[in-house]
């Protein structure tokens, strides 16, 4: 496996977990922490079957690394976005895999939206959520502008983008933007509960589902019936679904074995 200088990656028993590490800028992005972020990502599809992204220390990520930013105006923010954000983020978009965000401590800017762009995100109830970007005079970017509204409704993303307010993990969890909010103390045993949950499920249904969920946002009825309908036949074939089915009429848990 490769080896990463600002993130760790460890894989156990069908679990990734990629930690974010550089706990003294709070995990904030810069090109070698998008660049192996991207590598392990697409190392994690392969090898595990779920992947978790989180942070080292008190913050998750607290987007990009503004100490790289001395001379702001000089800064080619376009090319930055397409040639390392926009591969990070479509690494974790296309991960074969679920994917789960635990935020650990403070999310802003780009490592907002690095938590919105997974699967699933689970916040600790300390954590907070902060597009960051105007108080930079920037706009939301890393993907932001897509999963906002999306997720947190029109009305909250627009809020949330122009005044930069934090945003508890209560509320997002309330508004609809993450998953759920936990209790500090309880927050690493859940989060790994739930990655174990996914990593012994129907890898199959999984993907299957992801593509379906995510094919909503252009598709309209037919073609989204149509696709269910593929998909679902694709379920119908594995070992996974006739598990599923013989566990349920021997009333026991189903054991499934994914690819
Ligand atoms: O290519 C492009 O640039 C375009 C892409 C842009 C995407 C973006 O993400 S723009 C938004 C960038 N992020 C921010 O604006 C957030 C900046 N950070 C903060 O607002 C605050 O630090 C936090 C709210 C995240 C946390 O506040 P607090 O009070 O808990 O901690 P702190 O004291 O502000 O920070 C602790 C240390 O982390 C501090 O370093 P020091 O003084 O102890 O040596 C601070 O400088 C460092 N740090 C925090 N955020 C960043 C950072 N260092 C570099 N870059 C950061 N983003």
């Amino acid at each position: 496996m490769t080896r990463f200088s600002v993130l760790t990656l460890d894989i156990e028993e069908g679990v990734a977990t990629l930690r974010l590490d550089r706990p003294d800028k709070m995990n904030a992005l810069n090109a070698q922490m998008r660049a192996e972020i991207t590598q392990a990502v697409q190392e994690a599809g392969k090898a595990a079957r779920v992947l978790v992204i989180t942070g080292n220390g008190r913050a998750f990520c607290a987007g990009q690394d503004l100490s790289d930013a001395g001379n702001a105006a000089s800064l080619d923010l376009e090319r930055v976005l397409r040639d390392e954000y926009a591969p990070m983020l479509r690494a974790i978009w296309d991960c074969p895999i679920p994917t789960i965000a635990a935020v650990n401590g403070v999310a802003a800017g780009a490592g907002a939206n690095l938590a919105l762009a997974a699967d699933v995100t689970i916040a600790a109830e300390s954590a907070v959520f902060i597009q960051a970007f105007t108080r930079i005079g920037l706009m939301p970017d890393a993907g932001g502008t897509y999963w906002m509204p999306r997720q947190m409704g029109a009305a909250k993303a627009m809020g949330a983008a122009l005044f930069a307010e934090p945003i508890s993990a209560r509320d997002a969890s309330d508004w609809g933007m993450i998953w759920e909010a936990v209790p500090d103390m309880e927050f690493d045993t859940h989060w790994r509960a739930r990655a174990a949950h996914l990593a012994q499920g129907p890898s199959e249904a999984y993907r299957n589902l992801k593509t379906a969920l995510r094919a909503t946002w252009q598709n309209g009825p037919d073609a989204q019936l149509d696709l269910e309908a593929r998909l679902q036949g694709a379920c119908g074939q594995t070992r996974d679904f006739q598990e599923g089915v013989v566990a349920f009429l021997d009333k026991r848990k189903a054991s499934f074995e994914g690819r």
